[in-house]
This record gives structure tokens, sequence and C-alpha cells, in this order.
């Protein structure tokens, strides 16, 4: 075989590759120039299911150069089980064989190790044996266990221009996300940049450590805490064969698992799919890996196209159920409208505690848990005030910084009722550090919302968890009222302010 495309090889004057499964079974013939091959996308060729990708690229070299830079990328970004090159001789005959495999853990800096050279004919060693026995080393490296198996497991990215502070905490909040959609961790990467590169946001370099620690960890799935665009989301894909999501796809599918309603259900379809419709027109399989779900690869435009009119068939449904089932919430509405109970409003970043709050004033047990939007659907429960006072309390959907558009605007009939509050609570987590840039992701939202004339309590939630109550005293006691969810005798002092504010709120509409 090795003389047969040396032969070719030389005859045509080009590379020649053949990408060989474990099987033995040549998958994949690749017909390159006088200098180089280009390995097409394999997403289609079966993978062997370990860590490596179960093919093998044997190719002609016809200048006598040795595995280039370019080889070596392949080797790597594609999983390759081995690297081989045949150089070939002025008469067309081989001269050796040279091949390189990857290496587990780095050493002296580099990813991978050479073969000695040997003749095509004189190969003693078993190919396979040499295969298994890296893929042993990989497994060993990496601490994943069967137990693991099934889940998504991620290595999450940020590349920032912010300060270092805001990055770190932006990142932080990233795992967050991560952990509450139940996906596994496996390292986080932080890269500072003193200006975005719009095309690719990474470089290749740091790729292609990215790729090792994939690799070394078996991750499946890489986070990016930032919006990709499409060609940002090429030019990663085309690199290796990892899932690429960014932060709001994130976002998108906690929601998807949270919805519990009809309406929050639709709601978050049409945010999903108003997300995906933009990112249609790349004419590559970015997009079945962005999705998961919808084949984007397809001969050509055709198969896009059908997807891109199914899409707004659905968005089209979607908006006329949304509408019907606003229209029954509405009627609902106007019948508690009819009962004039007083509403207040509870709001807040996501995991400030408003739904423990909730419960612990009612006596109710709505989910609330340390997770990031445990609450998705708003609920609303009645109150008593010490003096008899009656209101409705509701919870609703937390806020987040860079809250993804689509999602506001799918939740925007949800928010919209905010607006018939008769106080706004805003529940701070005053034991996060970035507390104060919290505050004011949600007042900016507020503002959008248009709900900027309605009264605010600032309850600065979780002192419990505080260790300097003074300090925090001092920052921020003529703000709101310090108080733990969880412990009801520190809530009395709300429960009085928010009477009075209702009472005042209440007296204003009568006048
Ligand atoms: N120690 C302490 N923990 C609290 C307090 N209030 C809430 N928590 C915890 O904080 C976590 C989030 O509380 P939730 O009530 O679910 O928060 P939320 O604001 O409803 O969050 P989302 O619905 O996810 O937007 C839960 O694990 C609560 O037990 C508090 O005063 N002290
Ligand atoms: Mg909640």
């Amino acid at each position: 075989m090795a003389r047969e495309l040396c032969r070719l090889s030389s005859e045509l004057n080009r590379q020649l590759g053949v990408l060989v499964h474990r099987s033995g079974k040549v998958e994949l013939i690749v017909v390159g120039d006088y200098g180089q091959i280009m390995i097409p996308q394999l997403g289609h060729v079966r993978a062997s299911g370990g860590r490596l990708r179960g093919l093998r690229l044997i190719h002609t070299h016809l200048a006598g150069e040795d595995i280039s830079d370019e080889d070596l990328m392949d080797l790597l970004f594609l999983r390759l089980d081995l690297l081989s090159v045949i150089k070939v001789e002025a008469d067309g005959l081989p001269e050796k064989m040279y091949s390189a495999h990857l290496l587990p853990g780095a050493q002296e800096g580099k990813n991978w190790a050479f073969l000695k050279p040997v003749h095509p004919a004189n190969q003693l060693d078993s190919c396979e044996e040499l295969i298994a026995a890296i893929e042993g080393e990989f497994a060993r490296s990496g601490k994943s266990s069967l137990v693991d198996r099934g889940e998504d497991r991620a290595i999450l990215i940020s590349v920032t221009t912010e300060q270092k502070r805001q990055a770190e905490e932006s990142l932080a909040e990233l795992v967050e996300l991560a952990r509450s959609d139940n996906i596994m961790i496996l390292d986080t990467v932080l890269q500072r940049k003193n200006r975005a590169n719009p095309r690719l946001i990474i470089g290749k370099g740091k790729l292609a450590d990215i790729m090792i620690r994939a690799l070394q960890l078996d991750a499946n799935l890489l986070i990016f805490n930032q919006e990709l665009n499409p060609s940002q989301i090429r030019s990663i894909t085309n690199f290796s064969d990892l899932r690429v999501i960014d932060r709001t796809q994130l976002i998108l599918d906690i929601f998807a698992h949270r919805a519990m309603s009809r309406e929050g259900k639709l709601q978050v379809e049409m945010a999903q799919l108003k997300y995906m419709l933009p990112r249609l027109s790349s004419r590559d399989d970015a997009l079945s890996r962005l999705t998961g779900g919808i084949g984007a690869r397809g001969p050509g435009e055709t198969k896009l196209e059908i997807d891109r009119r199914r899409i707004n068939d659905r968005l089209a449904r979607l908006t006329k159920e949304l509408k019907q089932v606003g229209d029954e919430r509405y009627r609902r509405r106007a019948k508690r409208r009819k009962k004039e109970l007083p509403v207040l409003s509870l709001v807040g970043y996501t995991n400030a505690g408003k739904s423990t709050l909730l419960n612990t004033l009612t006596n109710s047990d709505i989910i609330a848990e340390n997770k990031l939007f445990a609450t998705l659907d708003p609920t609303s429960r009645r109150l008593r005030f010490p003096t008899e006072m009656e209101v409705v309390i509701t919870d609703t959907v937390g806020f987040i910084r860079n809250l993804p558009a689509d999602l506001l605007q799918a939740f925007m009939a949800t928010l919209e009722e905010l607006k018939e509050a008769d106080l706004l609570v805003h529940v701070v987590d005053v034991s996060n550090p970035g507390f104060r840039e919290q505050m004011a992701v949600v007042e900016q939202l507020l503002h959008d919302l248009e709900l900027g004339t309605i009264p605010v309590l600032t309850l600065f939630n979780k002192i419990d968890l505080v260790e300097d109550r003074n300090l925090v005293y001092q920052l921020v006691g003529n703000e709101g009222i310090m108080v733990s969810a969880l412990q009801p005798e520190t809530l009395r002092e709300f429960l009085v302010q928010a009477e009075g504010l209702i009472g005042k709120a209440l007296d204003g509409k009568l006048r």
C-alpha cells in the first residue's frame, strides 16, 4: 500500500493521504497538492468512542520534508490515533515512514512524541497495541470514572478585555450557571486581552492548549462566556469536534430545563428559535453542533432553507399561542384586581433569595435552591401583615447581567405583570462580593421595563452569611433593611416598612 501511495503521489505530483480506521478499513482518501493536504470535516466519519479519534492518517511528503507543524496540528485537533508521513524518493519509492502520536501529559512542553522512522515494509511493532496503550495512558491521566458518563463534561472559557476582578467574577458566575444546568465543570480558562479579536475569539496557540486539556480531562463541551457569532463558532469547530456553546445558550438551556408552565415553555422555545435563526445562514455543520438538534448539515443551502422556513412557521405559531395564554392570564388577573388586594412583587438578581423569602413569609414551599434561575414561573401567595392588611406577594424570574435579549423579549409578558405592583421589594444577596454590580443590573432592568415609578424597598438578604455586619451596615445601612430570609425574626422591620409604603401607595392611588 505504501508503495502504491508513493507511486501515485509521485505521478500526480501531489501529496496523498489515507485515513485508516482501527479496524483497518480505509475511511477516506485525501488528495492534496505538492506541499500539503487538507483534511475535511470528519463529522460523518465514524469515531472510536475512546479518547482518540479511532483514525490514523498516513500521507506522503514529496519534498523530503519532516513532519510539519500543520501535521502536528492535525494530530492534535483531530485527535488522530497516529500520524504518519511517508517520504517519497525521486524514483517514486517510499523512503521511510515517520510517525507521531499524542501524549497525555506534556513532556518538555510537547504533547506529542515521535516514533523511530521505519521503512513501511519493516514495521514490526503492532499499531493496534500502540494505540491501545496511548488510549490507556489518556484514560489514566484523566480523573473521569464510569459513573460520570452520560453527562456534559465541560471546560469553561472566558476571553475578555475586562479588569481582572470583573473578569473573575463573571467567570465565577458562568461556573454557577453551568453548575445550575448540571454540567460537570472540568476546568476553567480565563484569558484577558487588550483588544478583542472579532474573527478568532481565541488564538490558535491557546486553543491548542485547551484541546490538550480537553483530551486529558475527556471533555465533550466547551462553554464560552462571550456570545459567539457564527464565524467564531466555525473558527473553533473547524479545529475540533467538541461541542461549543456560549453563555446565552447555556442560560437558554437552563430555562428549557426549568420551564414548567405552558407559558414558560412557549417563551423559552421562542427565545431558543430566535437565537438560532440568524445563526442558520452559515453553511457548515457548526450549527448542528450548536444545537445538537436540528440537522443543519445537508447538501448545501436547500436543507437550511427548509429549516429556516420551518422555524419561521413555528415562531408564528408560538406567537399566537403565547398571545392566547397571555389573554387567559390577563383574565385571571382581572379577577384578582376586582378583589383589589394590593400587590407586593419580589424582584432581584437570580439566587438572591426571593423564593426563600416568599416561603418564609407565607409558610409556603415553592422551589428555592442554590441554583441560578430556580424560579421561572411567577407565583403569587397571599400575605397578611401584622395589622391585618392583606396583600398579594409575587415571586418571579430572577435577573442576570447581559440577559440574552431574546430571552428578555420572550419573558416580557410575565415581566409586564410587575407593572401592577404597588411595591417592588428588591432582594439583594449582600453576602455576594459582587452585590453592588448585581444591584445595578437589577436597577437598570427595572428602568428598561419602565417600572421606575413604583416605590422600591431594598432588602439586603443573607445577612447571616456576612462576617463583618458592622461594615455592611456602614456601607448600605441607610439604603434598605438587613434581613435573613431563613430567619423569620429578622423580617419584622421589613414587614412594618413594607406595610407603611403600600399604605402610602394606596393613599396616593385613591387621591
Ligand atoms: N444563608 C442564607 N441562605 C439563603 C438566604 N436566603 C436564601 N438563601 C439560600 O439561597 C439560595 C437561593 O435562594 P432562592 O430563594 O432560590 O433564590 P431566588 O432569588 O428565588 O433565585 P432564583 O429563583 O434562582 O432566581 C437557596 O439555597 C437558599 O436557601 C439567607 O437569608 N441566608
Ligand atoms: Mg426563586
